[in-house]
This record gives structure tokens, C-alpha cells and sequence, in this order.
């Protein structure tokens, strides 16, 4: 079931996620390390300061009402974290006038981390937390320990947060270094992706080669061409756009497609297999033929949201010859699964 949502609640692009489902995203599990779980404060500080989990269980603890929402273009409303003001940990370490920008670490294999400038904390008064909705927060959720900022797109909410460092000069984080993911990220203005400029005659010999195999393509902008038969294997084309393009047959086999735009695209025939495709829109797209077996479909819609009007976006043309693996319904809204289920069992 998906409860109506009130008018201002959900930021630009964004869809409700079911209440009862939370999706893992990234990391799943924190770097495996025998030593107890603490949170330092170190950097440019008065005084460094380590709070072992109970102590931070013993500090100002506070509930707050969140809204999350990911890039890849889920929100989920109401959700009620428990922990420590960031603010309140922050103050007891005192950080030196220099100190401009925080950055957050996980305990994670690949050294996971995000960072916020300074002048944010007060209006956006992150949490460190420690349960949600009454509960421990689950390993795959952060737990015992994440980030949890209210205001910015869910990546700068880090998982098995242990160490918060005050800096005079940023850091990129890991999405925000390794996927071109804004590094300012409100939902509201849908900060989502830096744009990689390409110069205009790479674009078009790229373009006119129809080959971008293992390319990082970023926010790639091609509206309306054809390209017939495309191969781009393994390609990165996180936020690119394909709208009303000819995709016939084109090959997407393993490509990282998460939050691209194929509204009203012909992508008869298109491999779309083994990649990433969450948070794109097939929007008014022939899907006909196409195959998007193995693919992650998280949050991909395929008809127009509620709010969005049918006659200027219409819905994707699905039939028995798409190819979805039923475990990939699952990843979808509601409405969106039970439109694509309706389309699949449709024979021409
Ligand atoms: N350590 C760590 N923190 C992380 C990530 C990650 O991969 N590793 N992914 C981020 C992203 S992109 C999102 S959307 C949220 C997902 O949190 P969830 O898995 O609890 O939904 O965690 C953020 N924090
Ligand atoms: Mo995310």
C-alpha cells in the first residue's frame, strides 16, 4: 500500500518507497575489525574525544522525525532515528576556527567517507545514530552506529560511522570522488550529479563511432539521435540522457545506467542485461523485445508518477518479449510493479 503524501514532501524526481521496504544500498556490512566500537572526534579539535557506543547511548540522546531520500530516487517518510546531536559531540571536542569542512568515516573495507562543510551543521543538526523506529539500527542499515543528515540526498548519511575528522580544506567523499555524485546534495534542488564536460568534438566522434564500451559517460546528454545498433558495454552513463532517441538492438550489456532518462526512447531489441539501472526512467520507451535480465532495478519507473501527466509522459510499451526476471518486481514501487507485471503478461 502506499499512503498518500502531502503536497512539499517529497523533493523533485522522487518516489515513495513501500513503508515496509528499506533497500541496502552500497556497503552491506562494515569492514570486519575486533576492536569495540567507538566514534572519534579528531583533526582540528581542542581536544580529540572517543565515545565508546554505551557512552554515546548515555549523551543528550534525542528522536527525530526524518524524511530519506536517495539519489536513485526512493524516499522513504517518517522515519524515526535515536542517537547523539552531531552538534552536542562536536562541542565537547571544540573544533579550531580553521576547521571548515567534516569529514565522516566508516569503518569500511574501502575506507567509505562523506563530508559536510561546517556553516551546515546548525540547519541541518545531523545525528549520530544509534536505532530506528525504536530498534538497534540493523548491521546492513549502519548499525550500531551511522550518520544520519537530515536535508541531503541519503549518501552523505554514512554507514558505521567511527570517526568524524575536522579539516581546513574538503575531502571528497567515496560516491562523490568515485561517481560524480554532488558533493553539496539537497534533494530539493535535486543536486544529484556533477556534470563531467566533455568537449563538444569528443562528444561527436563518440557519438559518430556509436561505441562507448567501458567509457565513464556522466550525465551524458544525447537526446534525440539515432543511435541504432550502440554498443556500450560496461559503460558508465550514470544520469545520461537518451530521451526519444533510437536505441534499437543497442548493447547496454553491464553498464552503470543508474538515474538515466530513455523517456520515449525505441529501444527495441536493446540489451540492458547485468547492470545498474536504478533510478532510471523508461518512461513512453518501446521495451519491446528488449532484455533487462540480471539488471538492478531499483526505483526505475516505467510510467508516469502520480502527479505527472499521462498524455504528456505516457507509459513504456512492455509485452511478453521484455525480458525481466520476476525477483527484479520487487525492486520497484508498487504501482510501477504492478503496471510492469500487467504490461509483461501482455501478448501481440
Ligand atoms: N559506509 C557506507 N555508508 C553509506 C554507503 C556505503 O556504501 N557505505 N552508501 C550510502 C548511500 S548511497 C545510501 S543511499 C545510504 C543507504 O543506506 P541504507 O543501506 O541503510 O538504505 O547509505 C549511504 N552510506
Ligand atoms: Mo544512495
Amino acid at each position: 500500500m502506499t499512503q498518500p503524501v502531502g503536497p512539499g514532501r517529497l523533493p523533485p524526481n522522487q518516489a515513495l518507497m513501500p513503508a515496509h521496504r528499506w533497500p541496502v544500498i552500497g556497503e552491506t556490512e562494515p569492514r570486519p575489525d575486533p576492536a569495540p566500537w567507538a566514534v572519534t572526534i579528531d583533526g582540528l579539535v581542542a581536544a580529540a574525544r572517543t565515545w565508546s557506543v554505551a557512552e554515546l547511548r548515555s549523551l543528550n540522546w534525542r528522536e527525530r522525525r526524518v524524511d530519506i531520500h536517495c539519489v536513485t530516487r526512493w524516499s522513504k517518510l517518517d522515519m524515526v532515528f535515536g542517537g547523539v546531536p552531531l552538534l552536542a559531540l562536536l562541542a565537547a571536542a571544540g573544533p579550531s576556527p580553521e576547521a571548515r569542512f567534516v569529514r565522516f568515516v566508516a569503518r569500511s573495507t574501502r575506507d567509505h567517507a562523506s563530508s559536510l562543510p561546517v556553516a551546515d551543521l546548525a540547519d541541518l543538526d545531523p545525528l549520530v545514530a544509534l536505532t530506528v523506529n525504536g530498534e538497534p539500527l540493523p548491521a546492513e542499515h549502519g548499525g550500531p552506529v551511522r550518520l544520519i543528515v537530515p536535508g541531503r540526498y541519503f549518501y552523505k548519511s554514512v554507514k558505521w560511522l567511527e570517526r568524524v575528522e575536522l579539516l581546513a580544506e574538503d575531502r571528497l567523499g567515496f560516491w562523490e570522488a568515485e561517481s560524480g555524485y554532488h558533493n553539496v546534495a539537497d534533494p530539493w534542488k535535486e543536486q544529484r550529479y556533477v556534470v563531467r564536460d566533455l568537449p563538444a568534438h569528443k562528444v561527436r566522434a563518440l557519438l559518430q563511432s556509436r561505441n562507448f564500451d567501458g567509457r565513464d559517460l556522466l550525465s551524458l546528454a544525447c537526446d534525440d539521435m539515432d543511435l541504432t545498433g550502440l554498443t556500450a558495454r560496461g559503460a558508465l552513463l550514470r544520469n545520461a540522457s537518451f530521451r526519444r532517441c533510437r536505441l534499437t538492438d543497442a548493447d547496454f550489456t553491464r553498464a552503470n545506467l543508474s538515474n538515466a532518462c530513455f523517456d520515449g526512447a525505441n529501444l527495441r531489441g536493446a540489451f540492458l542485461r547485468d547492470g545498474d539501472a536504478e533510478g532510471a526512467s523508461f518512461r513512453g520507451a518501446d521495451l519491446r523485445g528488449a532484455d533487462l535480465r540480471g539488471t538492478s532495478l531499483f526505483g526505475v519507473s516505467f510510467m508516469p508518477e502520480p502527479h505527472e501527466d499521462p498524455a504528456e509522459i505516457p507509459a513504456a510499451v512492455v509485452d511478453a518479449t521484455t525480458r525481466v526476471d520476476s525477483d527484479q518486481l520487487s525492486a520497484l514501487t508498487d504501482p510501477q510493479a504492478r503496471f510492469l507485471k500487467t504490461a509483461l503478461g501482455q501478448q501481440r
